[in-house]
């Protein structure tokens, strides 16, 4: 070894999941440990990491650039939001009475409200408004301890709003020191203009949207709101199947409400994952473990919709096997919050997950979602030095003192970001090569 670039010193407690690959049922639990650690960073990747004993014998007559002491802190890989619905315009406190007084999402959508209100919206923003409002949410994440964000597109509806969205995740991801995954989900409603006619619009997705979202390098998964209502089963396998045939890997929005077989559809056409989940059948998710499709549980959302029913994640880990993934959901509607660390605790609360579980989901198993397991959500020589650092002196302690952000420290490709609880200079924060606007 002839250089370090960042040395990370004082680490009271490091936790990791171990390894590349989706964390399946009991392994979920199994993380490891290491008290009194150091990781040792260069050009953006680890290359070692252990007892700060083994990792200084390790290093003798090597050159160390820069040295930060973390306090005696818990350090864990940086945490990764595999589901939100990041670029949008406006929000929707004025649908909150109406929600509280027992109005339901679907019922507010069938009003013309709820997505369609945010797509009125996005479509009236520009792309700098679009950009300058995700970017603020970016940063929440990134306080939270957040290093890769999923953002998926469908508040535009038609060819040129959903590329307006999409071309503002691209700059997001060239600009913004996080690392941002597009999903285009153009079926995510039906827009007004094609009230009644949903199976035109289908048309329109299948003969034009995935096309061109695929030629222009837009987006890498493709994802379809298959729910009562919105996209039927027949119409969301037509979609996923044309985005498969375009390049774009499948992710699907399955039985969050009703059961409409979402999950079969999952592993009947091998999707990366499977979204919410709240109805899925036993016959649903068997499909899934048997095809390898990784469940993303969303809690914040049965939470603010204030649903007494939630996924069964105990079922998925111990009688599936499941690879559960935990993500945000984070959107104007049903889930208005960038706080991971909020999912977390209602994971706990809720899905009746482990402390163990619930690091792993965030970090290796919402990697696998996103295609990256070899990249990025374990701490492991060769991968991205992704690092969250917290002001908690074990993992329980995440999910047990709630309601703040426990994040000292978030350090994104081997740069330190965030420092002492506030994002460092935007020199630092910027993507090497690449000015602010
Ligand atoms: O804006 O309501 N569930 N899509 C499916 C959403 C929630 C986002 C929204
Ligand atoms: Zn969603």
């Amino acid at each position: 070894m002839e250089r370090i670039d960042l040395l990370v010193t004082g680490i009271g407690r490091l936790v990791t999941p171990p390894g590349n690959v989706p964390r399946c049922g009991q392994q979920m639990r199994e993380v490891h440990e290491i008290m009194d650690a150091m990781v040792a960073i260069r050009a953006g990747k680890i290359v070692a990491f252990g007892t700060a004993q083994d990792v200084i014998s390790l290093l003798a007559n090597v050159e160390i650039v820069e040295t930060i002491d973390v306090g005696g802190r818990l350090v864990t890989p940086g945490l990764i939001d595999p589901h939100t619905h990041l670029v949008h315009g406006g929000s929707r406190e004025h649908e909150l009475v109406m929600k509280r007084s027992g109005v339901s999402y679907l019922d507010i959508l069938a009003q013309g409200g709820g997505i369609l209100n945010t797509v009125q919206s996005t479509r009236a923003a520009s792309e700098q408004e679009l950009y300058d409002k995700a970017r603020g949410s970016l940063n929440g994440m990134l306080l939270n301890g957040v290093t890769t964000v999923e953002a998926k597109s469908g508040y535009g509806l038609s060819l040129e709003a959903e590329l307006k969205q999409l071309r503002v995740a691209k700059r997001l991801n060239e600009t913004h020191p996080l690392d941002i995954v597009s999903t285009f989900m153009g079926a995510h409603a039906v827009p007004l203009a094609y009230k009644g006619r949903a199976e035109a619009y289908v048309d329109l997705i299948v003969n034009e949207l995935i096309p061109k979202v695929a030629e222009e390098g837009l987006a890498e998964f493709c994802d379809v709101f298959c729910e009562q209502g919105v996209f039927s089963i027949e119409q969301s396998r037509r979609i996923l199947l044309k985005g498969m045939a375009c390049g774009l890997i499948s992710k699907i929005h399955a039985d969050e409400i009703e059961p409409l077989g979402g999950a079969e559809l999952a592993g009947e056409i091998g999707a990366i994952s499977a979204e919410h989940l709240l109805a899925a059948t036993d016959k649903g998710l068997a499909a899934m473990a048997e095809h390898g499709v990784i469940p993303v549980l969303l809690p914040g959302t049965s939470f603010n919709l204030g649903l007494a029913k939630h996924a069964r994640a105990r079922a998925m880990i111990d009688t599936y096997a499941l690879p559960v993934a935990l993500a945000t959901d984070y959107n104007p509607g049903s889930c208005p919050t960038e706080s991971i660390q909020l999912i977390m605790m209602l994971a706990s609360l809720n899905l009746k997950m482990t402390p163990e579980e619930i690091l792993t989901a965030c970090t290796i198993n919402a990697a696998n979602a996103l295609g990256r397991g070899g990249e990025i959500g374990s701490i492991a020589v060769g991968k991205r030095a992704d690092l969250a650092i917290f002001d908690a002196p074990n993992l329980a302690y995440l999910p047990y003192h709630f309601g703040i952000n426990h994040t000292f420290a978030v350090i994104k490709n081997g740069n330190v970001i965030v420092w002492n609880r506030a994002l460092v200079t935007d020199e630092a924060c910027k993507k090497e090569g690449h000015d602010e606007p």
